[in-house]
């Protein structure tokens, strides 16, 4: 019984100092400019009202020297530094909690929207992470290396992906949500490193990309360069 009341007690120590930094403290925000991930907690944190609470201290995911290897231990970004030292990763994780901070239920649906908007989220991630694969492909191993196969079953995802939101495009609205905020992402994304060549089959997804951008400045202010 005793060490159960310990174990409570730390519980409890825990999620004080957990909270202590919700209260609107300064966040640092490891990313870069390019990376479709960080760019959803960019945006976030725009519409949220909570940018100018976080500072964006650049990270380089290839340099072995760079901090962000011992904050985050899977050296991805973006991950998301807390007052106190607390390190947030990933993304998703990121989203949730800027909506937590906001008060909750601004871009993390409350009730049963809410299995829908993580589902798209999930999608729309899935289809960054097989971009991204496909593109440390070219980065990470030399031409003759490539297996063209390994990058068939990754374009394969990102096709099917991009189907399954041309179906649906016009059954959610362009307004934000982490659905929302990761499809524009992923598809900014496949703009940047894959020349935009989604565009010809999915007149759909374009014209909602553009409304999204109409209706979401922070897009068009954090577009890679
Ligand atoms: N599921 C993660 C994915 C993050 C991710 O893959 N980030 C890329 C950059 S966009 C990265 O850090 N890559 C370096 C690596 O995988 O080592 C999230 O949602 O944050």
């Amino acid at each position: 019984m005793a060490s159960c009341n310990v174990g409570n007690a730390r519980v409890f120590e825990a999620r004080e100092v957990f909270l202590g930094s919700i209260s609107g403290n300064h966040m640092q925000l490891r990313s870069s400019q390019a990376s479709p991930f960080g760019r959803k907690v960019k945006i976030a944190a725009h519409f949220l009202g909570l940018i100018d609470q976080i500072t964006i201290v650049p990270a380089d995911t290839n340099d072995p020297a760079d901090s962000l290897r011992r904050q985050a231990p899977l050296g991805k970004i973006p991950a998301l530094i807390l007052d106190e030292g607390t390190v947030l990763y990933d993304s998703r994780v990121i989203l949730d909690y800027l909506d937590h901070l906001a008060g909750g239920g601004r871009i993390v649906p409350a009730g049963p929207a809410r299995f829908d908007a993580l589902t798209r989220q999930a999608l729309a991630d899935g289809i960054m992470d097989a971009a991204l694969l496909q593109v440390y492909e070219g980065r990470f191993r030399e031409p003759e290396h490539h297996s063209a196969r390994w990058l068939e079953v990754q374009a394969g995802k990102v096709s099917r992906g991009l189907a399954a939101f041309e179906s649906r495009a016009g059954a959610f609205e362009p307004g934000l949500d982490i659905g929302t905020i990761a499809l524009a992402c992923a598809l900014g994304y496949l703009d940047l490193r894959f020349t935009g060549t989604w565009r010809k089959d999915h007149p759909r997804l374009v014209d909602w990309l553009h409304a999204f951008e109409a209706e979401v400045p922070s897009f068009g202010q954090t577009r890679p360069s």
